[in-house]
């Protein structure tokens, strides 16, 4: 296999670099940007693995408006059966390092794209969910926001009091993302002096810009992911490994 030629590091060779460590231990505002990746040891299928099909669906056919206005019982059909699956695991390692970290650093945001709630279970509360959350309804109406185990699913697409469609409270390819929550990642983005982006393709927009926002900034960008992705070669460190072994293991370190 070609040798990349940037800072790769294979995880189970070697441990992380001395500037890596410097750099993260003298760290006071430290941005944490997550995706799939981080909830794969969990049992979550990620939105592009081959496990992201869902029939015969690609999650990015379905995770539109036009989806929905088209087939809005199916799309109500493929949430249910993710919500299904996420009720049934549990955070792993990955999220509680984070939580770890949230600990450690004196300003700290964590911004995921995951709507899978699972950080919040492993006890993240500085948290950006740029792309909302799947424990979340919301009415197409009235804008009314219900939490989901509230809404009795009499049959899908389930209504608001109102009368109203009720859809799930995330975010849509083509949609905004919410605007506070977009200038929260942004505004950490600016100011950090320490990014650690893990486990995401870094292909969705605007969140994959984040990284490199953060670099033209004088932040120290660090990916762990188990792929490469467009923004391997343009870290300070591109780390090759799972998140449930790598984050713990740099936690350690600290
Ligand atoms: C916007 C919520 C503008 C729903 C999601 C053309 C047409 C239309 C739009 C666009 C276009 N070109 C670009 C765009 C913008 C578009 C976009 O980026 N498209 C891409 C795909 C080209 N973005 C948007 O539409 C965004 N909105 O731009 O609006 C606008 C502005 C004003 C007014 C109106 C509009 C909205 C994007 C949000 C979409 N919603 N999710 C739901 O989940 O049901 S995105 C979806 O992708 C998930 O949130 C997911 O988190 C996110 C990113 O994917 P990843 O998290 O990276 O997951 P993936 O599977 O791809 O990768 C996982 C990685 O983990 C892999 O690399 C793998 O190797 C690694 N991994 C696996 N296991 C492990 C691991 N790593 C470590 N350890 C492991 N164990
Ligand atoms: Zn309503």
């Amino acid at each position: 296999m070609r040798r990349p030629n940037y800072a790769f590091r294979m995880w189970t060779k070697q441990p992380f670099s001395n500037k890596l460590l410097n750099r993260l231990r003298s760290s006071r505002y430290l941005l944490v940007l997550t995706g799939a990746g981080v909830s794969a040891e969990s049992g979550v299928p990620t939105f592009r693995g081959k496990d992201g099909y869902w029939r015969k669906f690609s999650p990015q056919e379905l995770a539109t408006m036009d989806a929905f206005e088209k087939n809005s019982e199916l799309v109500w059909e493929w949430y249910e059966y993710r919500r299904g699956l996420i009720r049934e695991v549990q955070p792993n390692p990955a999220h509680y390092a984070i939580k770890d970290l949230e600990d450690r650093f004196a300003e700290f945001l964590l911004v995921t794209q995951n709507i899978d709630g699972l950080h919040q279970r492993a006890g993240s509360r500085k948290i950006a969910e740029l792309h909302g959350n799947i424990w979340r309804d919301r009415c197409l109406k009235c804008g009314q926001v219900y939490d989901h185990k509230e809404v009795k699913l009499k049959g899908v697409p389930p209504k608001c009091a109102c009368g109203g469609l009720l859809r799930p409270d995330v975010v849509w390819f083509g949609e905004a993302l919410p605007q506070e929550t977009l200038l929260q990642a942004l505004q950490a983005a600016q100011f950090c002096d320490f990014l650690l982006t893990v486990g995401t393709s870094a292909l969705v927009q605007p969140a994959a810009s984040l990284p490199l926002l953060a670099q033209e900034n004088g932040a120290f960008v660090v990916e762990i992911n188990l792929e490469p992705t467009p923004l391997s070669e343009r870290v300070n460190e591109s780390i090759r490994g799972k998140a449930g072994e790598v984050l713990p293991g740099l936690v350690k370190k600290l």
